[in-house]
Order: structure tokens, then sequence, then C-alpha cells
């Protein structure tokens, strides 16, 4: 990047200057041979002379190849405030005398300041300046450094204590006429992605009274930003007023490593000046605003080589720095109101103090509650050091984020005070808050109390659910006719009993789920026969299932629920297909094993939606419509072959998704926006639906796809182990959902492959919840507190089964009652359904 866009344009010296300030006079030897003395004694001393000359030299060629030449640029950007100067409307313009002048005057006091300075003298190379604004006259510079790798730090250390020492500058003794006087000065470690971009292109707008100026980014809206580019736009408003920057659209890369816009309350792109850095996209309906503090304001916007994105617009125009604070702060009476920071629910200007008194009825004391809070700038996003921008109540500082209304404040008497703080750097959405007026021995009027204090409504009580956040809500409880009581007096929905899931705690809620009585086998198909006959030898229930997993090799009575072998036996053992032991007598459980394992070792996994390590869900494949992008997932079960939800390949009007040429798939993909050398993109040469597909009810919601030419496998493409029919997918069982489908409801599509946990949910519990329309071709799971689940775009996706160290595929993503809810799981097609038909139709 050409940092010096504006200002005296500045050429690094490489001269003698800075080569002057090398260690030199260390190697005065010449010093050190004077002191030689004639005899032995001076012989010896001469001899130590010269090994520590020697060793001296030694020294400094090590530091001159490995340290010296290994220096790099450092920049710093920041403002001083010089306060014996009055601006100019001169000033706003680079190529005027006066900014000249006032340029060189400010590159020479810097250079003083700088080279005043031991740690600093040596590796300073030069300043420019890059702007003025009003105050009395502020000078935004650039300041580089050539730094000796590893003292970095100790040169930022240098740096900033320049910027505390700023005031006590102002009264050395000898200033001389064309001093000035600098009242404070700020700097910090330019951003090194600003350095790195191949195109530049700078703006200036002044805005004037009722005007509006619009910014863009460049093409916007009829072509895409340009790849690797810097853009500034230097914003400023007129004296005594401060910019409002509206945006109208932002729709950049997500990945704000990527392309950004990066918005700061300076002229500079210093850091510590930083007000918001966007990217993403931001919903027309709430298109963020932000204030400046002053009358200046920076918008930067840099892009990559990859990925261009529509880009920005926003309006610029000023507004009164006065109009700002009146609506900031007041004294607030009466038995309840609502107050917000400034410009709520768009972001707070920087550099603010608002305070807020309020008053209610004698005899009362005041609740506030912050219904949503939001001052989580970088650093204090978890709420615990609010040194930055923050609320003071109660003696309290408070910050971070709290979405939830559970933020809640008492004060001690009818009157608090309440304090909004922000700096100067990093902005966010603040807050709104309710007040009311309440005794102090009832703090949640007509709610219940929690022990944390807490309020929460009374129809949540004695629910099943955590509100209060320390389980105070569920204790000594009368379980409603739709709860069960656990043995621990906790109640919990009727729909948790028998799911797999310990909900009571003391397992109350899974036990007796087979409906037998104690002392009694609950067999597979639901007859009921005495413990005693369990591992007896003999079948008792009628489909072998009480002769299952009895330890040792024997053969059963081939049912529905044993596991036959090719030679047409059945055995004993519960998923013995790839489990590493043969078990049939001609080892057939052990053949086309080959399947379900990740190649790579991958880190703990968490239970929710998380990014999917590279290469972690290798059989996981993106089918695109041509041309629009991804729509399904999928899951490689042979070199030739994939499986997904017939949903997905089912036409609607114009788009013929049933049509193999629709298509284009993506195996060994990871991201969405990057096509790693592990990709593979193949055409279709075949889609073959479920014959008994039914697009009412989704059952049968599978479909079987054949690639125009086979795959290889790789590290990033293996296929999943295809369960057997008698497959035993428990009740309870973690199993893991992944896709870039969309990561809430109604929300957008993931780019990273997403992966998260679910459990296998009781079919009896899910087909009661999902109003019975659960078939025997459907398989549940979830997590029926809400939370976790697959949406829209994850459809014809893996629900994938870790047995031993293996993946099975239990499931295709299928339907489900919105994603994520309470008592809503989501709901797969059943692959052992279809194990037979998948046989037969692929070969697999
Ligand atoms: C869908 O629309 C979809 N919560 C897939 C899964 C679920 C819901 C919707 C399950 O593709």
């Amino acid at each position: 990047m050409d940092y010096m866009d504006s200002g005296s344009k500045y050429t690094p010296k490489m001269g003698k200057e800075f080569e002057s300030v090398q260690f030199l006079q260390a190697s005065d030897n010449k010093k050190l041979e004077k002191k030689k003395s004639p005899g032995k004694r001076g012989a010896l001393i001469g001899m130590v002379i010269l090994s520590t000359v020697v060793a001296i030299m030694i020294g400094l060629l090590v530091w001159h190849f490995h340290f010296r030449e290994n220096t790099h640029e450092r920049m710093y950007t920041g403002s001083i405030k010089i306060d014996n100067q009055v601006f100019q409307d001169a000033y706003e313009n680079s190529s005027t005398p006066e900014f000249k002048a006032l340029a060189e005057q400010v590159v020479k006091q810097l250079k003083t300041t700088y080279t005043n300075d031991a740690r600093l003298k040596k590796y300073y190379v030069g300043s420019t300046v890059q702007a003025f604004s009003e105050g009395s006259v502020i000078a935004y510079f650039l300041s580089e450094f050539k730094i000796p790798a590893g003292q970095e730090v100790f040169v930022d250390i240098a740096v900033s204590s320049l910027d505390n020492n700023a005031r006590k500058s102002v009264s050395s003794p000898n200033r001389q006429a064309n001093h000035l006087d600098i009242k404070e000065m700020k700097t910090s470690v330019l951003d090194k992605r600003l350095l790195s971009f191949k195109e530049q292109a700078f703006f200036s707008e002044h805005t004037k009274p009722n005007e509006i100026v619009w910014i863009k980014s460049p093409g916007f809206p009829d072509s895409p930003y340009t790849e690797n580019t810097f853009n500034q736009w230097k914003l400023r408003a007129d004296r005594g007023n401060i910019v409002k920057l509206e945006f109208d659209t932002i729709n950049l890369e997500p990945d704000c490593k990527n392309d950004f816009v990066k918005i700061y309350d300076s002229l500079v792109a210093t850091e510590s000046r930083a007000l918001v850095e966007l990217c993403g996209y931001f919903s027309p309906s709430a298109p963020p605003t932000f204030y400046s503090s002053g009358n200046v304001m920076l918008v930067t916007m840099g892009t990559n080589e990859e990925h261009n994105f529509p880009g920005f617009q926003a309006k610029v125009s000023q507004v009164s720095r006065g109009s700002m604070s009146q609506s900031c702060g007041s004294k607030l009476t009466g038995k309840t109101g609502r107050f917000s920071t400034p410009n709520f629910p768009h972001y707070y200007p920087p550099n603010m103090d608002c305070d807020w008194e309020i008053q209610v009825p004698e005899n009362k004391v005041v609740k506030v509650t912050f219904e949503m809070f939001l001052l989580a700038e970088p650093g204090q996003e978890d709420g615990k050091n609010c040194n930055k921008d923050y609320v003071m109540i109660n003696n309290k500082k408070l910050c971070g984020k709290n979405l939830e209304g559970t933020l809640v404040e008492i004060s001690k008497t009818n009157v608090v005070k309440v304090q909004f703080h922000s700096d100067n750097s990093y902005v966010d959405r603040g807050f709104t808050a309710v007040y009311e007026a309440i005794e102090s021995t009832d703090p949640c009027p007509n709610q219940f109390l929690c022990k944390n204090r807490w309020c929460v409504n009374h129809n949540l009580t004695c629910d099943g659910w955590n509100d209060c956040g320390d389980m105070t809500d569920e204790l000594n409880c009368k379980c409603s006719s739709d709860s069960i009581t656990c043995a621990n007096g906790l109640c919990k929905p009727k729909f948790w009993k028998c799911d797999g899931v310990n909900d009571c705690g003391d397992n109350t809620d899974e036990m007796n789920c087979g409906g037998c009585s104690s002392g009694e086998f609950t067999c597979k198909n639901g007859k009921c026969v005495s413990e005693k006959k369990h591992c007896d030898g003999s079948n008792d229930c009628g489909d072998s299932s009480d002769e299952l997993d009895c330890g040792g090799r024997s053969e059963l009575q081939c049912t529905d629920v044993t596991y036959k072998c090719k030679n047409n036996k059945c055995i004993n053992k519960v998923n013995p297909e790839c489990d590493g032991t043969p078990d049939c007598g001609d080892r057939s459980d052990e053949e086309n094993c080959d399947c379900g394992t990740k190649k790579f070792k991958s880190a703990t996994r968490i239970v929710g939606g998380q990014d999917a390590d590279d290469g972690e869900f290798p059989w996981q494949v993106s089918l695109h419509v041509k041309r629009y992008g991804h729509v399904c997932g999928a899951s490689v079960i042979g070199t030739k072959w994939l499986v997904t939800a017939a949903h997905c390949v089912q036409d609607d009007g114009n788009i013929k998704f049933s049509d193999p040429k629709s298509w284009e798939v993506y195996l060994g993909l990871h991201s969405q926006q990057k096509q790693g050398s592990s990709l593979v993109k193949r055409n279709l040469k075949q889609i073959i639906s479920h014959p008994s597909y039914n697009h009412h009810t989704f059952d049968n919601d599978i479909a079987l796809m054949e690639l125009e030419s086979p795959v290889s496998y790789s590290d990033h493409i293996q296929p999943i182990c295809l369960p057997a029919p008698q497959h035993d997918f428990k009740t309870g069982n973690n199993v893991w959902i992944t896709g870039w489908g969309a990561t809430r409801e109604g929300g957008s599509a993931a780019v990273v492959l997403q992966k998260a946990q679910v459990r296998i949910i009781n079919r009896t519990v899910c087909n009661e919840l999902m109003r019975g329309q659960i078939t025997s071709r459907m398989l549940c799971a979830g997590v029926l507190t809400g939370g976790v689940d697959a949406c829209q775009g994850d459809s014809g996706g893996p629900l994938s089964s870790p047995e031993g160290n293996r993946m099975f595929l239990a499931g295709v993503v299928s339907w489900g009652d919105g994603c994520a809810r309470r008592n809503k799981p989501g709901i797969y097609a059943a692959v052992t359904k279809f194990r037979d038909w998948i046989q037969e139709k692929t070969g697999v």
C-alpha cells in the first residue's frame, strides 16, 4: 500500500543516519589496543584483551548477520493535538502551502520526539502527515520504524509511553519560536493488512448542513468490488458537528479476515480510534448507523484476491454534536419508563457520557431490567473487565452482552443513578432498559422470584426447564398432568420419558420404559418374558431378542432383529458389522469395511453447532444446482454412488431437480468459498428417487445419485458405512449431523461445514411430539431442550453414528417442525429400512 496519499511525502532513508546509530562504539578496538604493555604480565593481559576483542567481534558479527539484517518495517499511526495553532480551511487540502508548512513542522517535532527517546532513536525512519482537523488543530500522522526481529514489543511500549508523556513535553524549557504545543498524542501500530494491497483509492468528502453525500464501494451496485484493493474515505463535517454514516447496503464476504469495512473515529486508520469492523451481510431492514465523536470519520475497505461480493453503499451527513448529547441521559420519574443509549438500536457514538437519574415514588425501590444489552467491544465480550465502554449502576460496572433480558438491577432506595460511558474506540449497539417502582419486599411483582433474584413468569415454574438459571423454579413442585414426577422431586415434560436421556438426573424418567414389570425382560417386539429366559439359549420372545448379545458366539433363528451373514446364518451379536471381530462363520460381517473413518485426527468435539474440522466428515457432499449453488447435502457410499433425500430431487415448477444435468456435486469440500486441492467436482449420470417417496408425508425420503465417473478416495473423500437392516441405533446414542444449511431457522447458510451432536430419540416419544407423523421408515434425533438441529440446506446430508472407530449412516436429513425448537426433533430417513434397496440399485 502506498500509505502516503496526502500530506508531505516521505521517502524512507536507509542511508547514513540510520546506519550511524548502530552499535559501533562497542567495536572500537583501537582503544583496547592502546592499553598494551610489554612483559609477560603484559603479554597475558594482551592475550586476555585479544580474546575479549575476538569475542566482541564474533558477537558483533553474529549480531550483524543475524539480527541487523533481520529488521523490518513497523508503521505507527496516530494523532497529535496542537494547542497553539488555529485551524484554517486550507489545512483540509494537502497540496496547499499552509498544509505543507504545518506538516513540515509536525514532522520535525515528531522526529525530535522520537529521537529524544533512546529506545526509539536508533529505529526511527521518518513520518508523514496525513491530514489535519479542528481542535485546536489535530494532525494525523504515519511514522515508520525499522525494528530488529523480537524488539517490536519494546518499541510498542516506548511509542505508547510517548503518548503518556506528550503532556509533559509542553513544559519543556528550551522551546523554540515555532514549537508546537502538543497536548495529546495517540499512537498505535498500523493494521498490517493495510500495507499489503495491490490497488488503492482515496476519497474525501466534506458534508454541508442538510446535505447527504453517498459513498459506495467501487462498482456498486452494477458489479462486485475489485480484488486486492484498499479504499479509504475521509469524511468531514463542519465545526461543532459530527459525522453520521448510515449504511443502506452491506454485503461483503462473511470472513472479515478476507474483506472488511473498518470505520475510525479519526482521519487515520489508528486502532485506538477504530469504531467497528464490518463484514458479511446485513439485512436491509436493519442496516447499521454510526456517529463520530468529533467532526471527522474515516471509512476504509480492504478486499483480498478471492470472492468479490456486491459491496456497500452508505449515506453521509452531519448532525450537531449537541443534538446527540441532548438525547443522552435525563431525569426520569414515575412508576415505570424506558431509557436507551443514544441511537439505539443502532451503534452509540464513541466518547459519550450519559447520566440518568431515576426517581420512583417514595417507599418503593427501582428495578432496572436491561432488555437488550450490547456493550461487548473487543476485550470485554465476556462482561468481565469493563474498562472501556460500560454502564455504572449500584456501584457496579456492567459490560458484555445479554440479550435474554435477565440483566436486572434493583436499587436500595427510590432513587438510582445509571451512567453510560463510551470511550474512544469500538462502539456497539448499547442497551434499552425499563425501570419500574417495586416494593423492596417483592422484587418480582406478579412473577416468581428465583434464588438468584431473577424473575420468571409463573407459568415457567415446574415445567422441567431451568428458567432461573439456578434451578430454583423447578424445586418443590407439584407436577402437572403433562409432567412426570422424578424421584428427586423435579417435574419433567412427559415427552422426555424414555427418550434415552437422563432428564431427571436420577434416571427416573428412563425407568420402566419397556412396559414390562420388574423381573421381566422386554423383547424388541414388545413381548414380556421372565428375566430368567434372557440368554437361556431358547427363543422365548419369538424374535430372538432375548438371546441377543449374550456373549460367546452362537447362531440364532433368523428374525427382523438378528444379523444375517452372507451364508444366510444369523448370529447373536448386535451390530457385528465391521467391528474388527469376525463373527460370522464366513467372516462376511467384516467384508467391505473400508468405510466410515476419517483420515485425520481431529480436535475434541463439543455439543452444539460448530465448524467441522477439514476432512472430519469425508463422506459429506455438497449438492449444487448449476449456476445457483448449494441446495442439499448427500453422503458418499461408493466410488460412484451418493445417498441423498428424495425431496431434494423433486421437480419444482421450472426447476428440474430430478434431472441429473441440473446438478453439480462437490466432494471433499470444507468451505463453500474455497476450492482447495482436495475438492472433486462431478456431474451426475442418474438419479434414482425411492419409488415409494411420498411428498405429502416425506415417507421413504431417500434417493441415490450415480456420478458420471468414479472418484478416487482420498484423505478428504471417503465412504460412510451402510448399516445392516437389523442394525440397532439405540435411543440416547450420540450421533452427528453435518451440513452447510441454515445456522438458525430462517437464517442464512453456513460457509464452513457445520457439525453438531444430537441423540437418537425414542420412536414412541417422537411420534407423540410430531403428532403421529412418524412412520417406521423414519428416525428421530435431536436435543429436546432445543438449540441443536439440522435445518434448511442440510437435507439429504448424513446422520453419522459412531460405532467403535467408524461412522455408520444412521439417517438422511429429511424434515422437521422448524429448526432447533423445544420438543421438536429432526426427522431422518432410516437407512436400515433401505439397505436392501440400496444394494439392489447400486451394488454397494
Ligand atoms: C429443510 O428444510 C429442513 N429441523 C431440514 C431439516 C429440518 C428442518 C428443515 C429439521 O431442509
